[in-house]
């Protein structure tokens, strides 16, 4: 999928804050708005994406209230997915509780219909919420204020709220406000063919693609108390979800009464308004679905009582205080760079909004709850660029992740099975079950991926993530919970996949890597590594559990039937597993026979300053080339960091990065942070500003399709694991802190071990300071350097000691 490409920055200006100063002012401080000016039909879908707003239950774009040509609006639930009527399973695009029309002297007020005067839009990055002001004009002059405010509770996940307020300026005007829900939603599905070199306008963009219908309707109406109501199963998953809406005005309407359509329902308020009157209508939705864990009863009802007795002024309060806290732990802030730290903290706020540390059924889609881009599905990105954001800043997310893995796990079986394997096989793009979900051809039918069938490290990935969760939160019980069958499960499977090599070694034939330009590959260096890496931490966590928990081991092992044969099996595996082969240099092979591809020189770049492909080649016909589509021993080296050393580092980083195009928004936070670790901090800048600004300044041209989630987790990665060089070495924190220079403080917060270290970075000295109960302390290591911290005591180190 495509959109237009964006003028560079755009988004970034910090530019003057508008003044919406009804319902609580957007906070306006410098770094914590994302501001629109004017309405540019060409901009609106990235508008939609980067407006998001969101729970990590639910994500709505920022989508116009009203709707207009051209637009994608979408509220999409967290594990909502359905396969009916799409070749694979989408992300289902669920009722729009934004639904809302606004007439004024019997004209409707949108974008297309009504000459727009001003219009202007800030995302509140602290609080979450998304103020709208635009002044429309219509034929005859008179021009009407409509200004809004949203919000997706973080204090209670299952509730949304929209206020909209109407002023007519300069007359008096009857005015009608309908608010409620769209049933009638519909997912995109396939691109029509258009003829090469087609221009279309914005509002065309979607007009032509197919579409697929995921939801029955089975009602829409009003209960006896007013309360609104819309119940949709969806077709093929059977999943019930139902929103539950109250509406209420100010002033008292003159008349007010039900709109039900077969798919729409919605409360039609009349006002007569005196000129420069505002009226007022908020909403307040609910949201149940029967896939909603660890609750019962019937989602109508739970729906209903979410917004039962509840105010709009209460729900921004709750939303804004559980921001505040959330922002305790995950603001990350820059001094001295406006854009750097705009891209950090609108990164910060998309993280959180994709996360719901409360259900251990989902994870992240690779376009979070903010588009439909790859419909939803669940990649390595989750495990291996998602999760350090949460293990150090919000770690009950990072479980909860971990957690989905657990609970799809006969998911990874039964696709194991299907594969004539045994244990756990992770599905390279997974949804809600577990089993495999990634389409085999794009979408026009003419290339095939190989990735469904042969990127199998996911599964290497995921047993990774585990021992980085234990390591970092030392939650020990979380592998009695799930950590353990994850990785004995995939120890199994990697058991029976292996293939012989001679001398009684073992090797994986047909596989792709990090890197998917090279498929059917064998003995890719990255793969085989994570695999020894799975089986050995498997025969490590079975050999400490037995001595610190042998009585649920045994519970676990005789669940899985796994015996000490099998462990030690596990240890032996790993051990026969072929080494890649190493250049004399010390440049690691990627994989048997890359030294003998190809070797095409890039060698030019975009206005975004990211490598064009060589001419004549592109994404599919990169297999004969040594040209890498994103880092892949790199990504061994920087997951690895024990098995490599400096100079291997630089080695590879000197070899790869010459010849990686960065077709993948993961890949530039890989380089900035491996070339940081080799000394090359220009560079590093450089790859900051390509992960960072990439949906800022939509510099790939489709942050329409929904967020690059992944860049944004690892544009934070630069920032804490680069910049603020923050490691876990010898299982201790250790930081060697090496900003740019155009940076002159970098501040953020490291959770570890149910404590927080609080770090303020600078080129001259840093401060560390341990927030944890008084008495506490904890040794931390600052460029090579122990350094002790005591609860509430800041530690200033200076630099470079
Ligand atoms: O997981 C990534 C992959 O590494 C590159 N293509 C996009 C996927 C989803 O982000």
């Amino acid at each position: 999928m495509t959109a237009q490409a964006a003028p560079a920055g755009e988004a970034a200006e910090p530019g003057p804050v508008p003044r919406l100063d009804h319902l609580g002012a957007p906070s306006g401080e410098p770094g914590w708005t994302l501001a629109e000016h004017g309405f540019d039909p060409a901009r609106a879908g990235y508008r939609e994406t980067v407006f998001t707003v969101g729970n990590g239950r639910l994500g709505t774009r920022g989508s116009l209230e009203e709707g207009h040509l051209g637009a994608l609006s979408g509220t999409y639930l967290a594990g909502v997915y359905d396969a009916h009527d799409s070749p694979v399973v989408d992300l289902v695009n669920c009722p729009d509780w934004l639904d809302t029309e606004v007439w004024v002297h019997g004209v409707r007020l949108d974008v297309d219909s009504a000459e727009v005067v001003e219009h202007e839009r800030v995302l509140d990055l602290r609080t979450g919420l998304l103020h709208r002001s635009t002044t429309f004009a219509d034929r005859d002059g008179r021009r009407t204020r409509v200004r809004s405010l949203r919000l997706a509770s973080v204090a209670d996940r299952d509730l949304a709220g929209l206020r909209v307020e109407v002023t007519p300026l300069g007359h008096d005007a009857d005015v009608v406000v309908v608010s409620g829900v769209d049933a009638h939603r519909r997912n995109l599905e396939r691109l029509p063919l258009y003829p090469d070199g087609l221009d279309l306008a914005p509002q065309q963009r979607w007009d032509k693609w197919a579409r697929s219908t995921h939801l029955d309707v089975r009602g829409v109406g009003f209960h006896g108390d007013g309360t609104g109501w819309a119940d949709v199963r969806t077709i093929e998953r059977d999943v019930r979800v139902a929103y539950a809406f109250t509406v209420t005005t100010a002033p008292q309407p003159e008349r007010a009464t039900d709109q039900v359509g077969a798919e729409r329902a919605g409360r039609r308020c009349e006002f007569r308004a005196a000129a420069g009157e505002a009226v007022t209508v908020d909403k307040l939705v609910g949201v149940a679905t029967s896939r909603d864990p660890g609750v019962s009863g019937d989602p109508g009802e739970r729906a209903r009582a979410t917004v039962t007795g509840r105010t709009f002024d209460d729900a921004v309060r709750a939303s804004t205080a559980a921001w505040g806290e959330q922002w305790r732990d995950a603001d990350i802030e820059i001094t001295g760079h406006a854009k750097d730290a705009l891209a950090l903290r609108f990164g910060a706020y998309h993280l959180q909004i994709a996360a719901n540390p409360d259900d251990p059924t989902v994870s992240i889609g690779a376009k979070s709850l903010s588009g439909e881009g790859y419909r939803g599905h669940v990649f390595w990105d989750s495990e291996i660029l998602l999760l350090p954001f949460y293990l150090f800043t919000h770690p009950e997310a990072a479980r909860s992740l971990l957690r989905y893995r657990h609970h799809t796990l006969p998911g990874a079986r039964a696709l194991s099975e299907s594969y004539g394997t045994r244990g756990a096989r992770y599905a390279w793009e997974a949804a809600d079950t577990g089993l495999e979900e990634c389409p085999r051809w794009t979408p026009d039918g003419k290339d095939r991926f190989w990735t469904r069938e042969e990127e199998l490290h996911v599964t290497a990935d995921v047993a990774h993530a585990v021992g980085e969760y234990v390591a970092v939160t030392g939650d020990e019980a979380f592998l009695l919970d799930a950590g353990a069958g994850i990785l004995f499960e995939t120890a199994r499977y990697w058991v029976s996949r292996l293939d012989e090599r001679p001398g009684g070694r073992l090797g994986l034939d047909d596989v792709m890597g990090p890197d998917e330009f090279h498929s059917h590959v064998a003995d890719n260096a990255f793969t085989n590594r994570m695999v020894a890496r799975n089986l050995t931490d498997a025969v490590a966590v079975h050999e400490r559990l037995s001595r610190t928990a042998p009585e649920r081991l045994a519970v676990i092992v005789a669940e899985l039937g796994v015996d000490d044969d099998e462990v030690a099996g596990w240890a032996d595996t790993a051990a026969r597993i072929v080494d890649p082969v190493v250049r004399p240099d010390g440049v690691v092979e990627q994989f048997t026979g890359y030294f003998d591809r190809l070797d095409v020189p890039i060698e030019s770049w975009d206005e975004n300053d990211m490598p064009r492909y060589p001419a004549g080649y592109h994404h599919f016909n990169c297999e004969p080339t040594m040209l890498l589509k994103q880092p892949d021993v790199l990504m061994l080296m920087y997951l690895l960091p024990d098995e490599y050393d400096e100079a291997a580092r630089r080695a590879n980083f000197e070899f790869y990065e010459e010849r990686t195009l960065h077709k993948s928004s993961l890949s530039p936070s890989i380089h900035a942070i491996i070339g940081l670790q080799v000394g090359d901090p220009s560079m590093a800048v450089r790859y900051f500003e390509r992960s960072g600004y990439v949906d800022l300044d939509d510099n790939q041209g489709n942050t329409a399709d929904g967020m690059h989630i992944a860049a944004a987790a690892g544009t934070w990665q630069i920032a804490v694991h680069g910049f603020g060089g923050m490691r876990v070495l010898g299982g201790r924190p250790t930081f060697a802190p090496q900003l740019p220079e155009r940076w002159e403080r970098l501040r953020f917060t490291v959770r570890w071990r149910g404590d927080a270290i609080r770090v303020d970075l600078g080129h001259d000295a840093s401060t560390f300071t341990l927030d944890a109960a008084p008495g506490t302390s904890l040794t931390i290591v600052v460029d090579g350097a122990e350094v002790t911290l005591r609860a509430g005591e800041p530690v200033t180190v200076p630099a470079g000691r």
